[in-house]
């Protein structure tokens, strides 16, 4: 019997309470329901395991896992034929092959220069100064090929001032460079500065960082090493003084932050001028220097200064001048990140509205001008305008533009029109036409004719016939050789070519030439030690500098013959009252190379005239002779029949005074003049200029030698950047005066005399 049969009524009646219905209901939902819901869990665990996993190896390692990148390229061999044995990288043809192939391309060894490489790192602390310095300065010049940095960390809320006392590299930033960042890093966007060259004290150089950090950094390549430098480091405080502020009353001045040295990066300052009410305010910028790369000259977008709507940047001349018809103003300046400058220096004036230039005259750029000044010639306002709409006089030339200029500039081979038109048809009229050298003109086809048609034989000179230079019969201007021979090239005297059979316009030509040169070009700066080898101070023992002179030998000195005439008590033409200082820089400061010898002997010139300054000559013997080298060493004579062209870039340098009537300098000062034809320089000084006489200097004023000046060299430029002594300081209407050049004694014409003399 089963279990399950309907012939048992017990478990029938058992089985009513659960109807066949849902019992078949609960059969679905029963075992087989939970398997599912376990399947889904484990299912739905298992996509979240891995999205986990996932995402925890894509954050965590995956950016681990280095890419490999393959760079790859071919060359071709173009005239060799493929041989089997080239397949195998160990055959000797292979590496015969590859090391042609690498001497070709690398012809020497490839020049790997050994980079010297030097880090520093100082932290400033409050009343602390840290020098800093090149590597072997003093003592030397700085390392071929070198790296070196300075990492300067101040407190917070401070600032890296950085203040170079002494700057010397070589000119050329290509070369030799150091820079200063805003930064820790060199980043080019926070560059401060790239400097070369050499920076006199007159130029002080110095630099304050935006936050309390800043990185010095010195690179230098293999040829030319100068001295290097020296600077100062502290740490100032955040807010620098001179940044804005409120300027009140008639007149004032104000200048940017550290002027006239360099201001600091991200600075913006605004001064609040307020002048009396019912009055006007203009102000006129004297200096304003704010270049940098990059700039729109203009929308200023970098460094700039705003007054109302004007903005300004670049470089401006100082007649820049900014008006507002209120009485008040508001100055902005504001520096961004990179490239800092000078910055401006200002002064602000109140004006009446009804005459903003009263008994003066008003320039187009509202400056006020002398009412004297107008129509004159010279650009006093800067912007033409008080010389605009003139009537010239008799004693004028007009110019084609409009312009008036003074008769006296005619043909003198400076443009002072502005289109030429005082420098047209001077010499000769005929374009086609040959000027000689004494201003005579002859037709082009009488030069190297073999005739003296010019009268001083200067059509005559520098006719090559055939490859080499000719002997000629001697002329006023043919170079003379020592065997008297003549020979017809301009100025052949030490310019590398063997133009005299005997070899003696090569002869002696151990002068002229300076181990530094700065060649920065500003009217009477303090030159660079070493600069002006030649340069020597004359004192009188126990007053100190009286005259200049120039090295000619290791014992010969030349002078202006005025320095040597006894007057009142000082006997200046005996040779015992005189001290002579050679390589000597600054006053009073004997440098390590500076020779100091008494005199054994004076002459002066027979027939220097004291009236006229005519024949202003004189010698001066040393008692010993002198160690010649790169702190001294003789400039070149020029030969009698040397040609200095008129209107040439010649330099004058000495301790004399800065300013008519003003003391000496200090420092050893030189400047650019231009020498000046001889008749116009006559007509400018009243008929004194004689043939013993060169005149120098420019026109405009405000450049010229000076009383303590005399005696001193006037140093032309002749062939391999030697320098010639074109002149010796004699005198002058003043110093520095509007039309009146400097007047140097002729050396040319001493030449034999000189030689006579001193066997030099
Ligand atoms: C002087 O008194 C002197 N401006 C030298 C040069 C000049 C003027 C004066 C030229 O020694």
């Amino acid at each position: 019997m089963s279990l399950w049969t309907k012939e048992s009524d017990q478990w029938e009646t058992s089985v009513q309470f659960l109807p066949a219905s849902n019992s078949k209901a609960l059969e679905k939902r029963g075992p087989g329901r939970k398997i599912t819901l376990i399947i889904l869990v484990v299912v739905f665990l298992a996509i979240i395991a891995l999205i986990t996993g996932l995402l925890v190896w894509h954050l965590r390692y995956r950016n681990r896992v280095k890419v490999r990148k393959v760079y790859s390229g071919s060359m071709r061999i173009t005239n060799e034929e493929f041989q089997d044995y080239y397949e195998d990288p160990s055959s000797p043809q292979f590496r015969n092959l590859a090391t042609e192939v690498l001497n070709q391309v690398f012809p020497s060894p490839p020049a790997c220069p050994h980079l010297e490489r030097q880090s520093f790192s100082y932290h400033c602390q409050s009343g602390q100064v840290i020098t800093l310095q090149s590597p072997g300065f003093p003592d030397s010049p700085y390392h071929a090929n070198s790296y070196t940095e300075w990492l300067l960390r101040a407190d917070p809320n401070h600032r890296i001032k950085v203040e170079f006392d002494t700057f010397s590299l070589e000119n050329d930033c290509g070369k030799d460079f150091v820079r200063v960042y805003d930064s820790l890093v060199a980043l080019d966007k926070q560059l401060m500065a790239e400097k070369c060259g050499v920076y006199p004290p007159s130029e002080p150089l110095s630099f304050i960082s935006s936050g309390n950090v800043m990185l010095l950094t010195m690179v230098t390549n293999e040829d030319k090493n100068f001295p290097g430098f020296r600077a100062q480091v502290s740490q100032i405080p955040s807010q620098i003084p001179g940044c804005g502020g409120a300027l009140t009353g008639n007149s004032g001045s104000f200048a940017t932050p550290n002027f006239p040295s360099y201001y600091p990066p991200l600075i913006n300052c605004t001064w609040s001028i307020q002048v009396p009410d019912g009055k006007y305010v203009k102000v006129q910028f004297k200096k304003f220097l704010m270049s940098e790369p990059g700039q729109s000259y203009s929308t200023c977008k970098k460094d700039f200064v705003q007054i109302g709507s004007t903005k300004l940047c670049g470089e401006k001349s100082p007649s820049t001048v900014v008006s507002v018809q209120s009485n008040k103003m508001d100055v902005l300046f504001s520096s961004d990140m990179s490239y800092v400058d000078r910055g401006f220096s200002a002064e602000f004036e109140a004006f009446e509205p009804t005459d903003p230039c009263p008994g003066t005259f008003q320039c187009k750029n509202n400056m006020c001008v002398d009412s004297n000044l107008r129509c004159d010639g010279w650009n006093d306002c800067g912007d033409y305008s008080d010389e605009m709409n003139c009537k010239c006089t008799n004693a004028q030339i007009k110019c084609k533009n409009g312009l008036c200029k003074p008769n006296f500039w005619q043909c003198d081979s400076v443009d002072d029109c502005g289109d030429n038109t005082d420098e047209e048809n001077c010499a000769c009229r005929n374009p086609e036409d040959f000027t000689c050298q004494n201003g005579n003109c002859v037709s082009q086809r009488k030069k190297c004719d073999g005739q003296n048609d010019c009268g001083d034989s200067s059509d005559e000179i520098s006719c090559s016939r055939g490859a080499k230079l000719s002997v000629v019969p001697c002329t006023e201007v043919s170079y003379k050789c020592k065997n008297t021979q003549c020979i017809n090239k301009e100025n052949p005297e030490c310019d590398g070519v063997k133009d005299c059979e005997d070899g003696s316009d090569e002869a002696n030509c151990e002068c002229g030439t300076r181990p530094y040169k700065s060649s920065r070009i500003v009217g009477g700066q303090a030159a660079v030690e070493g600069e002006w080898p030649w340069q020597v101070s004359l004192h009188i023992k126990g007053s100190g500098h009286v005259c200049g002179a120039s090295v000619i030998d290791e014992r010969w000195l030349v002078t202006a013959a005025h320095c040597v005439q006894d007057s009142g008590q000082t006997k200046y033409s005996q040779p015992q009252v005189w001290e002579a200082y050679l390589g000597l820089h600054i006053q009073g400061k004997m440098g390590e190379d500076t020779q100091k010898r008494s005199l054994k002997r004076i002459i002066a010139h027979p027939y220097y005239n004291d009236y006229t300054y005519d024949n202003d000559i004189a010698l001066m013997e040393l008692d010993s002779a002198v160690t010649l080298g790169h702190s001294v060493w003789p400039i070149c004579l020029p030969a009698e029949t040397h040609n200095f062209p008129v209107g040439e870039n010649v330099w004058i340098t000495g301790w004399g005074a800065t300013r008519e009537g003003g003391s000496g300098a200090s420092i050893l000062q030189k400047a650019e003049v231009r020498t000046i034809n001889q008749t116009v320089c006559n007509d400018l000084m009243s008929g004194q200029i004689t043939s013993r006489m060169i005149c120098a200097g420019v026109l405009t004023g405000g450049v010229d030698a000076c009383q303590g000046d005399s005696g001193g060299p006037l140093s032309a430029p002749g062939a391999q950047g030697r320098l010639f002594l074109a002149g010796v300081v004699s005198w002058g209407d003043g110093c520095a005066r509007r039309n009146k050049p400097g007047i140097y004694t002729r050396v040319t014409k001493f030449r034999s005399w000189i030689k006579e003399k001193t066997g030099v």
